[in-house]
């Protein structure tokens, strides 16, 4: 078998935050009082969180620097410019609308675009996205690759939209019925999975025949743009940079949590060339976000976007990144641990059902990994499957489940040394010796949407 490096981290550490401890007695009282629900757990109890890679990321000096330049003006404050300047470098749209965070951004522009009865295709809609479509009694469908839904198959770009399944939609639909298509880098519920350029300029020649906008949901654009200079044919020599402009070339616009690829603690944006769309989205954004060269954030956090986006297209962080993806990933498959592969690029997916077989899908085995991973190592991790994704079709009726029952362990940005991530691989090994002591659950509160975040739940 192959040796896995542990990733050489190409930083050094200045500030530091120190990791508490907890007893398992202590976190079982936890898991009790939070309705089995990882999201109600104090984030002081947790000694490695990977719940999300979503605004958990280390700031570098320079962006700290920035944070003191920040000019509080109520409108037209400088950081905002530095931002638009930023955004427009790489995007390379006319209008840069900021926003607290990526769902924000989703909000104002559907809620301008969209209406009833409307619908949006996605290679796979993230939850907080599908959310805002379907809030609004739009319809968002998923067109990705079949490979998208295969744990097991090699493909390089799992997360490309199938240009047919795209096609026979906007033909039975009607394209008047279809505002938007978007396009999600890397395709966050398929396993972090990149979209290849080919694919991108395949899906804008779909939505340019049909005369309908095609947008990104960007948050992990940078990782795309790395795995593209990785894997497609023709980009070897090309610089990260050159990758993403040549993305953002072939759209309309984008929405972005710079949670994520932008390596902030909060923000987001609407980019876009679009003049008629982006006075609406601004109207909009007046009335929930605040004035459109602030949109909800502080000028120094319109400072951390604008020097974070830059940095996050640094190659040598990103090959850091994907390494430790890999590296997690490789330990874990090494053991014999069931894992979605290709390695994506901001988490390792456990594929939750073969895990533990004994727990059927309506008993959340996802979500029981969860809970056992927690209660016995402190780790933090998310489940994406039944509980996040599964609905009821209807009162009464059998609950429907995505393909895909996984429980994700996201990486913050520069946050944890490769000895977390091996703590984290020794700790998944052991629990899978005695999995079958793991017990399966069922949900005893939920909200209509977006249920994971406060559901409650009880062991079986
Ligand atoms: C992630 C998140 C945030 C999250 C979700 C569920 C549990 C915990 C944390 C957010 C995304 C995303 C994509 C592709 C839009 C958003 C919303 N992801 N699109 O993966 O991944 O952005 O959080 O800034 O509002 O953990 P926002």
């Amino acid at each position: 078998m192959a040796e896995i490096k542990m990733p050489f981290e190409p930083f050094r550490i200045k500030v530091v935050e120190p990791i508490r401890t907890t007893t398992r007695r202590e976190r079982e009282a936890l898991l009790k009082q939070s309705g089995y629900n990882i999201f109600g757990v104090p984030a002081e109890k947790v000694t490695i969180d990977l719940l999300t890679d979503s605004g958990t990321s280390a700031m570098s000096d320079e962006q700290w620097a920035g944070m003191m330049t920040g000019d509080e003006s109520y409108a037209g404050a400088r950081n905002f410019f530095h931002l638009e300047k930023a955004v427009q470098s790489i995007f390379g749209f006319t209008h840069v609308i900021p926003t607290h965070q990526g769902r924000a951004a989703e909000r104002v522009l559907f809620g301008s675009v969209l209406k009833k009865g409307d619908i949006v295709p996605n290679n796979i809609h993230f939850d907080t996205t599908r959310a805002n479509v379907e809030v609004l009694g739009a319809k968002a469908m998923d067109f990705a690759r079949d490979e998208a839904y295969d744990p097991d198959s090699g493909h390089p770009f799992k997360g490309d939209m199938d240009p047919d399944k795209l096609k026979r939609c906007i033909e039975s639909k009607g394209p008047g019925r279809i505002p938007l298509v978007l396009m999600t880098v890397t395709n966050n519920s398929g396993g972090g999975q990149p979209v290849s350029l080919r694919n991108i300029k395949d899906i804008s020649e779909v939505c340019a025949h049909y005369d309908i906008p095609f947008f990104f949901d960007a948050c992990r654009f940078a990782e795309n743009a790395f795995f593209i200079k990785k894997r497609e044919k023709g980009y070897e020599k090309k610089s990260v940079l050159e990758i993403a402009q040549e993305m953002f070339s072939y759209a309309d616009g984008a929405t972005m949590s710079g949670k994520k690829d932008a390596l902030v603690n909060i923000g987001g944006f609407v980019t876009l060339d679009d003049d008629a769309w982006a006075e609406r989205i601004k109207n909009a954004l007046i009335i929930s976000e605040g004035f459109p060269t602030y949109g909800g954030l502080a000028g120094r956090d319109l400072e951390a976007m604008a020097r974070g986006i830059g940095e996050a297209l640094d190659e040598g962080y990103l090959e850091h990144r994907t390494a430790q993806a890999a590296y997690l990933g490789g330990l874990l498959d090494q053991a014999g641990i069931p894992v979605f592969k290709p390695f994506g690029g901001h988490a390792v997916y456990i594929l939750a059902d073969r895990f533990l077989p004994h727990i059927p899908r309506k008993k959340y085995p996802g979500w029981a990994l969860t809970v056992a991973l927690y209660r016995e190592y402190g780790i933090r991790a998310v489940e994406i499957g039944g509980v996040m994704f599964g609905s009821k079709t209807g009162r009464g009726r059998e609950e429907a489940y995505p393909e895909l029952e996984m429980v994700r362990l996201a990486i913050p940005r520069r946050v944890y040394t490769g000895a977390h991530l091996q703590f984290v691989a020794e700790a998944l090994i052991e629990l899978h010796k005695h999995r079958d002591k793991i017990r399966g659950l069922r949900i005893v509160r939920e909200s209509p949407f977006l249920r994971h975040f406060t559901a409650r739940l009880e062991e079986l």
